[in-house]
């Protein structure tokens, strides 16, 4: 499965959501299928979008809100997994594409390409709902039971490392940040 058809299979779950992305080759991805202003590509801060997606989860508890993460990031904040578990917010949905690669920076190989089983890490750190989906037919089931199970869900998605052409994204981290702001202070006001 490509990563870039996952995202287009559940782009239409995902464009009303609060989105914080991992930097790079996804957030390209995403960028260019639509950019919306509750999209948040993540950059420099590697393994974070999931912390920073359970900080935004936890205190807009009435908005779902989705983080797109890699294997190579989540690898660097195992961590998170523990946090989110031990906080556990119903709203928060945590998908992982594990491309077995680095692919951003060239394509070097990740620990699970050698065993490492993020499905199980996650598990056992306590997240109340792991699933994993390797083809568009499953993701898109999952995404769509997680949301609606109200319960803090990760889902682990074996993707191709193949990312698109260019990382080029016409929009600014800094004005990425503050349309992000505003559109998340806009959605609490309703
Ligand atoms: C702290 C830190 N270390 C390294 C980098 C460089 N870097 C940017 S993206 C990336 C790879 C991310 O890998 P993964 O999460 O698996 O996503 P993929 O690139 O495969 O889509 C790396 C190493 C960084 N930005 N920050």
């Amino acid at each position: 499965m490509l990563r870039a058809d996952a995202l287009q299979a559940i782009y239409p779950e995902l464009k009303d959501r609060i989105v914080v992305t991992i930097m790079g080759a996804v957030a390209a991805e995403l960028y260019m299928l639509g950019h919306r202003p509750n999209f948040f590509y993540l950059e420099h801060a590697m393994g974070l979008a999931s912390s920073m997606g359970l900080g935004i989860a936890l205190s807009m508890p009435e908005h779902k809100v989705i983080v797109i993460d890699g294997d190579g990031s989540l690898l660097m904040n195992l961590g998170t997994l523990s946090t989110m578990a031990r906080y556990k917010p119903g709203n928060l949905l945590h998908i992982v594409f594990d491309n077995e690669s680095l692919l951003s920076v060239g394509g070097f190989p990740t620990a699970t390409g050698t065993g490492t089983d993020l499905a199980g890490i996650a598990r056992a750190s306590g997240v109340p709902r792991v699933a994993e989906a390797h083809t568009l037919e499953s993701l898109k089931t999952s995404v769509t039971e997680a949301l609606a199970s109200n319960t803090l869900t990760t889902i682990i998605s074996k993707v191709e490392a193949i990312g698109p052409k260019s990382f080029h994204m016409d929009l600014p981290l800094l004005e990425n940040r503050f349309q992000f702001k505003r559109c998340l202070e806009a959605m609490r006001q309703v």
